[in-house]
């Protein structure tokens, strides 16, 4: 299957606000070696650098300010003589607050953001560029071929919402990929995503539509991040009313439980008439992720791939998350070798 990647993540390093202390984050650029390493051991590829990143595409599922915040943020924390090496908010207009845009980039970081689990540095706008970039091109040649391809992005994306960046995700490259392949001709285009955390911001950015559904198989909200969004009852809104399907599930989920709910994903996604499929593959609900709670093994990784090869969709895989670094890649590999055959 086609691997699209590129280098470009290597410079962006994000902090992490983690029971009061700052550390780097959980998601750093050893993540991305975890999976090519695993890739060029499994022989899986040809392997691509991404097509141009094409702001149009991106301005279709983010709000263009948002985009020129992203940017420009770098610049602006520098010229304002920070000195710190990345630039977090730390205040939010939440409850009986004003969505008023400020004026000032510390207010505007808060704006833009939803979490503190995630910073903007001097790499963090190339590297989300490249991410994105991926997933287009990755899109692209599953539009033009029908063959699977699978996008090795870092940063991931399914946290993005249209306009705020949070849980290490800045631009949401499921969300481009999808774009990219209505606007290529197809219908209708499920996103299906097996990340441990509800993509949110897929979720927002889709919540209105019902040529592109969503479907989410992640911890229950009340107890894990992202917190404030992915209950059972969020089933879309207006024209996408019926086009979302969130699946929680208990901390300590085991495969039986979790693959119950991936059966009746599939049940959905078939029944919707969806011409071809986004999945965003986190692999984070494995038993040693060091900031998750379900209980999947590598031989459950196996299987994911053959049932997501069941649903005979044409098929984007989009890297999201997975912190068990040093098994991460082979997950990944697991996940992807249900394609090699086909
Ligand atoms: C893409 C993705 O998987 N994003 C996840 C973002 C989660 N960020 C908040 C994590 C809080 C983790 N606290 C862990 C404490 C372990 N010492
Ligand atoms: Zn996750």
């Amino acid at each position: 299957m086609l691997i699209v990647s590129s280098d470009a993540h290597r410079h962006h390093h994000c902090l992490e606000l983690d029971g009061a202390k700052l550390i780097d984050s959980w998601e750093g650029p050893d993540r991305a070696d975890s999976i090519d390493a695993a890739l060029l051991v499994a022989g899986l590829g040809p392997s691509v650098e991404p097509e141009p990143f094409d702001r149009q595409l991106v301005e279709r599922v983010h709000l263009p300010d948002y985009v020129d915040f992203l940017s420009e943020a770098w610049a602006r924390w520098v010229a304002g003589g920070n000195e710190a090496p990345a630039a977090m908010a730390f205040g939010w207009p939440a409850r009986r607050f004003r969505s008023i845009r400020p004026r000032h980039l510390n207010a505007q970081l808060g704006f833009y953001s939803f979490a503190a689990d995630c910073s903007i540095g001097a790499g963090t706008w190339p590297a989300a560029q490249a991410s994105a970039a991926m997933a287009d091109t990755a899109a692209r040649h599953v539009a033009e071929s029908g063959q699977p391809a699978f996008a090795r992005c870092r940063p991931p994306g399914h946290h993005a919402m249209r306009d705020q960046f949070g849980g290490y995700c800045y631009v949401n490259n499921a969300a481009v990929a999808a774009e990219r392949l209505i606007e290529l001709g197809a219908a209708r285009v499920a996103i299906l995503d097996v990340d441990y955390h509800h993509g949110n911001g897929t979720q927002d950015i889709f919540y209105g539509r019902d040529d592109v559904i969503f479907c989410s198989i992640h911890a229950d909200p009340l107890v894990e991040f992202p917190y404030f969004l992915g209950h059972r009852d969020e089933t879309g809104e207006g024209p996408g009313e019926g086009s979302n399907l969130n699946l929680p599930l208990p901390h300590g989920t085991d495969a039986t439980a979790w693959f119950e709910q991936l059966d009746r994903a599939a049940l959905w996604i078939k029944a919707s008439g969806a011409e071809m499929l986004v999945v965003s593959l986190g692999v984070d609900t494995f038993e040693h992720d060091p900031i998750s709670r379900f209980r999947l093994s590598r031989s459950d990784f196996t299987e994911i791939g053959r049932r997501i090869v069941d649903l005979d969709l044409p098929t984007v895989l989009v890297m999201e998350g997975g912190y068990a670094t040093e098994e991460l890649g082979k997950n990944v590999v697991e996940v992807l070798s249900g394609f090699s055959d086909t």
